[in-house]
């Protein structure tokens, strides 16, 4: 008996030492610690009338009674008197389709949403009103999302490793599919319904054929049908020469009626499978995938083709703009723009164009895209990078829904603000089978910050990102308003500190070669020009930065007049974007009044102190946190101090052997030599070898 009581304990303990895993996300349904809430809380869902009689409306009611279950440590009766949370299905003006209010209607609670995917948004909206332990008793809320498509992209190939993917192997087990569904499936789906998402690319845009053929049709079918009840939609990747890979045809020419009836049949058989199949994602033409170029036709002829197989079923074509040429010997920043902006009003109505931030490559910082707002013919998607393909991986904590806003809120000065030229957000996933998701507990923050702020943005001025890490931060860890705010404030300055010590100043694709982990501002030798970061920063003893204005490659021509202005004059040019406009000398004067080279060493060392900054303010959160996820973002920090000093000490270093300035009197100095630096080779880095 005596030994049964101890196992018991033992196990019980076991199970609380295990519990904070990371596992559980933002979704944590735990007893809420304040005792006059909890009971005003009890007391307001002391009964409950939701019918579910649909396999969403099903999954509503069970994530409802899941999370009261464990927030409030009962569920309310499904009758009888008492306060009573109603649900119910009604249209209203002023939403949209997948909207929802929450309102206190005499002492109830009554959600209701024109459409069952509302009601499923509804019941996750008010589980994290309970969960940040806001008021509940004068409800007056109507919530629609902002833009209509808010996908999360993911870059896993067959073989289940993750191109870019710092978090494990895919999340898909496809060698078990269909057959066996992870729990994982649900729960990634549960994930993110909580934020809006609602649909998912599975495999990525450097796309296998065999995607298309049955077998792994039905493997798709099945993880569709995990997500369906959540709202969330199937898309696929295809690679453009699919009729010729799997089809037998010899040409994927789109104007070729072989080549279009082959696509047709195509999707009326995914479309057996998946009813509510998304549409198709397509990487054409760009980094060597194959696409309407090799036929001569254009990225429009491409796109409608597709558009025209799709059409019947109400699917899309998502066609991405990041395009950039060997051939051509034009600034890349201006490729894309080139070639998009003369097809504007040619695609299908079914056709999405999807456009990255900026025009390079998800660097750590980048002015917007020349295309928003240039094609308004055109609906457009904006793609950001959850994954940290150019910000350390999963290995540094960086918040990166301030440098999404940038985007967001940046003034096309054609149609407003990028938020008001798109339909949509694509976010490359940050996802793997790591147990938490994410690799850093903090990326689990970019995934739940792109969800949110795709719901919320659309041109409304505000700033999202400090009120999204809030929730987050509540959610993910404690509602202590003063630990609440020391990991904020740690989030929000987290992605200028690694600019700082990474690429400050408009410094931009200066990393390590492929694997892009780590400094390489000295590579010269890879096998295209503008895969070497002296194409992009092209120091010389006169100076720094490349020259983007009409004495250079005038990539500024291709804004509107209001955006250029902003940037166009080396003096004015705000510093943070000064090196990627302009071509500098090392004594140009800054903003700050100091030289260049002199803000360049201040940047870099404040970079640095500032990840010691994270580390000691992690460091006196140490009580407040449980000591499994305190310690394992503890370790990354520690990580990241060392990148952060490689970064500063590797750049400097080179780059003074063009400035020929000494680095800061009183500044640590570097504790190896540049030559040590560039001969520091990573082996078997995460996220490349395909
Ligand atoms: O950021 C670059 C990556 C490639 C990626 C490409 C793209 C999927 O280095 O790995 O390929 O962009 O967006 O297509």
């Amino acid at each position: 008996m005596k030994r049964t009581v101890f196992l018991g304990l033992f196990l019980l303990l076991l199970n609380a030492l295990q519990a904070e895993d990371g596992y559980r996300l933002w979704l944590r349904y735990d007893l809420i610690d304040n005792k006059a809430l909890l009971q005003q809380y009890r007391s307001a869902l002391s009964a409950m009338s939701f019918p579910a009689n649909s396999p969403m409306l099903a999954a509503a009611r069970n994530e409802l009674l899941l999370g009261l279950q464990g927030l409030l440590g009962q569920t309310p009766r499904s009758s009888g008197p008492g306060n009573t949370f109603i649900v119910r299905l009604e249209n209203q003006k002023d939403l949209s389709p997948e909207g929802f209010t929450l309102r206190t209607v005499q002492k109830n609670i009554v959600l209701t949403a024109p459409t069952e995917k509302g009601i499923l948004y509804g019941v996750f909206h008010f589980l994290r009103l309970l969960q940040t332990q806001q008021p509940i008793d004068h409800l007056d809320i109507a919530s629609s999302p902002a833009l209509p498509y808010r996908i999360l992209d993911h870059w896993d190939n067959l073989n289940r490793r993750v191109e870019r993917g710092y978090a494990g192997l895919s999340l898909w087990d496809w060698f078990t599919l269909p057959t066996y569904k992870d729990q994982r499936y649900t729960d990634y789906a549960r994930a993110n319904a909580s934020i809006g998402i609602n649909g998912t690319v599975l495999n990525n845009v450097n796309a296998s054929p065999y995607i298309l053929t049955p077998d792994w049709l039905e493997k798709a079918a099945s993880l569709a049908d995990v997500f369906r009840p959540y709202g969330i939609r199937v898309y696929l990747s295809v690679r453009f020469s699919s009729p010729m890979d799997i089809g037998g045809l010899h040409t994927a020419d789109p104007l070729d009626p072989a080549v279009r009836e082959w696509w047709r049949k195509k999707a009326d058989e995914i479309y057996r499978y998946i009813p509510d199949f998304g549409g198709f994602l397509v990487k054409a033409n760009s980094e060597g995938q194959p696409g309407p170029q090799n036929y001569g036709r254009t990225h429009a002829d491409g796109a409608n083709m597709l558009a025209e197989a799709l059409e019947p079923h109400q699917g899309i074509i998502i066609w991405r703009a990041f395009v950039y040429s060997n051939e051509t010997p034009e600034d890349r920043a201006r490729q894309a723009y080139t070639e998009f902006k003369p097809l504007d009003g040619q695609f299908h109505k079914n056709v999405l164009v999807q456009v990255k931030n900026g025009p390079i490559d998800f660097q750590p910082r980048e002015p917007f895209h020349p295309l928003f707002g240039a094609m308004p013919n055109t609906p457009l998607l904006l793609e950001v990078q959850l994954t940290q393909e150019y910000l350390g991986f999963s290995s540094h904590l960086v918040y990166l829904a301030p440098l999404f806003e940038e985007c967001l809120n940046a003034d096309t000065h054609i149609n407003g603000t990028v938020s008001k030229t798109i339909k949509g957000m694509a976010g490359v996933a940050n996802i793997g089978n790591d147990r938490n998701w994410c690799g850093h507990i903090f990326a689990q923050a970019n995934w739940y910050a792109f969800g949110r702020l795709a719901w919320e943005t659309g041109g409304k001025a505000a700033p999202y990102s400090a009120a999204i890490a809030t929730e987050w931060i509540r959610q993910t860890f404690t509602n202590d308003p003063k630990v609440v705010d020391s990991i904020k404030e740690m989030m929000m300055a987290s992605r200028e500190i690694a600019v700082n010590y990474m690429t400050p100043l408009g410094l931009h694709h200066i990393m390590a070669y492929e694997h892009h982990y780590g400094p390489g501002p000295w590579l010269a030798n890879a096998k295209r020009a503008d895969w070497n970061p002296v194409y992009y920063h092209k120091a010389d003893t006169a100076g720094v930065g490349f020259d983007r204005t009409p004495t250079g490659s005038n990539a500024l021509e291709q804004y509107a007049p209001g955006a250029r202005t902003q940037w166009a004059d080396s003096n004015a040019c705000p510093d943070q974007w000064l090196l990627w406009w302009h071509h500098v000398s090392w004594n140009h004067r800054m903003h700050t009044g100091r030289t260049l080279w002199a803000e360049l060493c201040r940047k870099y060392y404040a970079g640095v102190d500032s990840v010691r900054w994270m580390q000691r303010r992690w460091n006196a959160l140490r009580p407040a946190i449980d000591p499994e996820r305190w310690q394992q973002v503890d370790m990354r920090l520690a990580i990241q101090e060392k990148n952060a000093v490689e970064w500063r000490n590797a750049c400097l270093l080179y780059f003074q052997t063009f400035s020929r300035q000494p680095l800061p009197e009183t500044a640590e100095r570097p504790d190896h030599t540049l030559e040590y630096y560039q001969q520091h080779k990573i082996d078997y880095a995460p996220g490349t070898n395909q």
